[in-house]
């Protein structure tokens, strides 16, 4: 796993460079979801491919950014997904971004997962691992240096609901609401990596990604953002869920399927199973 580890302090590094340097308008092409890539999309794939290449530990790679999943080493374990450039949306506005990795071991797999890892690019480069513990480490420097533990709070104080209201059921547009009415305050970016890191920091609270009228299982795709950060937010004390059961307990079909997901502390997320139990 160190080899991992290593190798994904090396990609945060070459990013953080793409980012400062590289040009930030759209390319011809569209990604398995529909979306335009930026050229920054495609450089940032790029980089993590080429440094994966290095890693004999890694059998076969799944990337946002690819149609398909890539072989790498035959000899390998790891089955690594990952979201490049996640939030690039916002590069344009300057906003922060991020990269994500889910580690599983012999397949692609909630339940194959053995850790799970993101990097925020904002004023600061900051990398959260979790494999048994959720570790924070910052980008001082040119080096990752560890600073601390992450625990969350059995409860939180910060609300992040994604997705279009408009195309919210009334119960859940009710669930949000009722925690704003509670003293909650709204923490929404639009980009997931930064969004979450915030709740994490900050103690806990609650981030929605919900199944809307237009999109019933929600955005977020499950192999590169909604199984890693489940297990990074349960290895940190807190719950994940998609209304009903516990994220990590679902299955996947093809590598780009999506979830509703809600991500938390205990006490939010308690809630949400009750609202969702009632409105099944
Ligand atoms: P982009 O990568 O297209 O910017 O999307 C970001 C994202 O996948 C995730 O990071 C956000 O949490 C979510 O989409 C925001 O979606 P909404 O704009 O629909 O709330």
């Amino acid at each position: 796993m160190t080899d991992i580890f290593e190798a994904i302090q090396r990609t945060a590094k070459r990013i953080k460079i793409a980012i400062d340097t590289k040009d930030i308008g759209y390319s011809q092409q569209e990604n398995s979801s529909g979306e335009t890539q930026l050229q920054l999309d495609i450089k940032c794939d790029m980089i993590i491919e080429e440094e994966f290449s290095h890693v004999a530990s890694i059998h076969t790679i799944a990337s946002e950014e690819k149609e398909h999943e890539m072989p790498m080493h035959k000899a390998g374990k790891y089955y690594i997904a990952y979201d490049p450039l996640d939030g690039s949306s916002l590069i344009d506005v300057n906003l922060s971004v991020g990269s994500i990795f889910g580690i599983y071991e012999n397949a692609f797999g909630a339940k194959n997962m053995v850790a799970a890892c993101y990097v925020v690019f904002g004023p600061r480069v900051e990398m959260v691992f979790a494999h048994h513990k959720t570790k924070l480490h910052l980008l001082q420097d040119g080096e990752f240096e560890f600073v601390k533990e992450i625990r969350l709070k059995e409860k939180g104080n910060l609300n992040a609901p994604g997705g279009t209201q408009q195309n919210w059921e009334p119960y859940h547009k009710e669930l949000v609401d009722s925690f704003f009415s509670e003293g909650y305050r709204l923490r929404y970016s639009g980009g997931m990596v930064p969004d979450l890191h915030q709740l994490l920091l900050k103690g806990g609270g609650l981030f929605s990604y919900p199944g809307t009228a237009d999109k019933p299982e929600g955005k977020l795709r499950k192999l590169f953002e909604v199984f890693p950060f489940a297990f990074i937010y349960k290895i940190a004390g807190g719950e994940a869920t998609n209304g009903h059961v516990d994220l990590m307990t679902l299955s996947h079909k093809g590598i780009h399927e999506t979830s509703a997901c809600f991500f938390g502390s205990k006490y939010e997320i308690a809630r949400v199973k009750e609202v969702y139990a009632k409105n099944r």
